[in-house]
């Protein structure tokens, strides 16, 4: 998997694979092109039964500092409507396996949308998130108004979308962007530790669990209640299910197998 601006390695560590922001010079600013690699390559990795986890990082300096505002700068508001990035976003959005940012420096605009697709997000202690487009004379174009006060209060998502403030790593986790602060040099591997442990559960409750929870943000909680029931149902179809439950009671540690 040859990509310009990413790096891809698919078995990053067992079931675990790792997608890499790779444009340094650029603080891994979004352009369209980077946009259309990481589309690419999740499409092929949530494809890839070897592949439980998928990581999503940056660099020590930059997980990403937004979309690239060089290649928006001359852009009117067809060649935006044109551009049409939300079929990237969309898939994106629709990754059946768990996503995981490993988050450090920063994660602002486009970068700050782009971890909040993720399902869970480890940071080190010089990570910092924002929402600045308001100091470019935008708004947040990738869900950042929507996916923000549905993550934090209505007060934090107001500031940060309001004033452009950056966050620092304890106050995001403060108010529950983050799942967990390490210091820098350990945030890579405390995500693949949290990865493991995701990867050796079953993959199939792993996707009933991941979609269930999702679906807690668009629909009512009996029409929630609903949708969590039959994914619970549909694990009983699973050989894992038979797996895991007579591990259990033969007190041994299950083996899943996806199945
Ligand atoms: N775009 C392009 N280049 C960027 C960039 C960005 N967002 N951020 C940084 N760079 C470049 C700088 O231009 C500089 O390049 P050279 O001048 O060396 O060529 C290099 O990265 C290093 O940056 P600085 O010299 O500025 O480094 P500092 O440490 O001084 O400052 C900074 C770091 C992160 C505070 C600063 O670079 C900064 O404020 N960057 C811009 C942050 C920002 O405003 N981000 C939001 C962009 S708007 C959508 C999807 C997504 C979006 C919209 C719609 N649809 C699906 C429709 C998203 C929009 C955005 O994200």
């Amino acid at each position: 998997m040859n990509y310009k601006h990413i790096i891809v390695k698919p078995d990053y560590d067992k079931h675990i694979a790792l997608i890499q922001l790779n444009r340094p010079k650029a603080l891994n600013a979004l352009c369209l092109e980077l946009m259309i690699e990481i589309k690419d390559a999740l499409t092929i990795l949530d494809d890839d039964d070897s592949v439980r986890v998928i990581i999503l990082t940056g660099n020590e300096r930059a997980f990403a500092a937004g979309a690239d505002i060089k290649q928006m700068a001359g852009k009117g508001a067809i060649d935006m409507l044109n551009i049409d990035q939300f079929t990237t976003w969309d898939k994106i959005k629709k990754t059946k396996k768990p996503l995981i940012a490993a988050v450090s420096g920063f994660a602002l605009g486009g970068g700050h949308e782009l971890v909040m697709h993720c399902d869970m997000v480890i940071a080190s202690e010089t990570a910092k998130f924002g929402q600045p487009e308001i100091n470019i004379g935008v708004i947040p174009g990738a869900g950042g108004t929507q996916r923000l006060p549905r993550t934090v209060s209505k007060n934090v998502a107001m500031e940060m979308v309001l004033t452009g403030d950056f966050i620092d790593a304890q106050r995001a986790y403060e108010v529950g962007l983050v799942n967990k602060v390490v210091p820098v040099e350990l945030y890579l591997s405390e995500t693949v530790n949290v990865a493991k442990k995701i990867a050796e559960k079953s993959p199939i409750a792993v996707r009933m669990a991941k979609e269930s929870v999702l679906q807690s943000f668009q629909s009512s909680l009996d029409d929630g209640l609903m949708f969590e029931r039959k994914n619970f149902y549909m694990c009983f179809a699973s050989e894992d299910q038979k797996e895991g439950m007579n591990a259990f009671v033969e007190k041994r540690k299950a083996v899943f197998k996806g199945k």
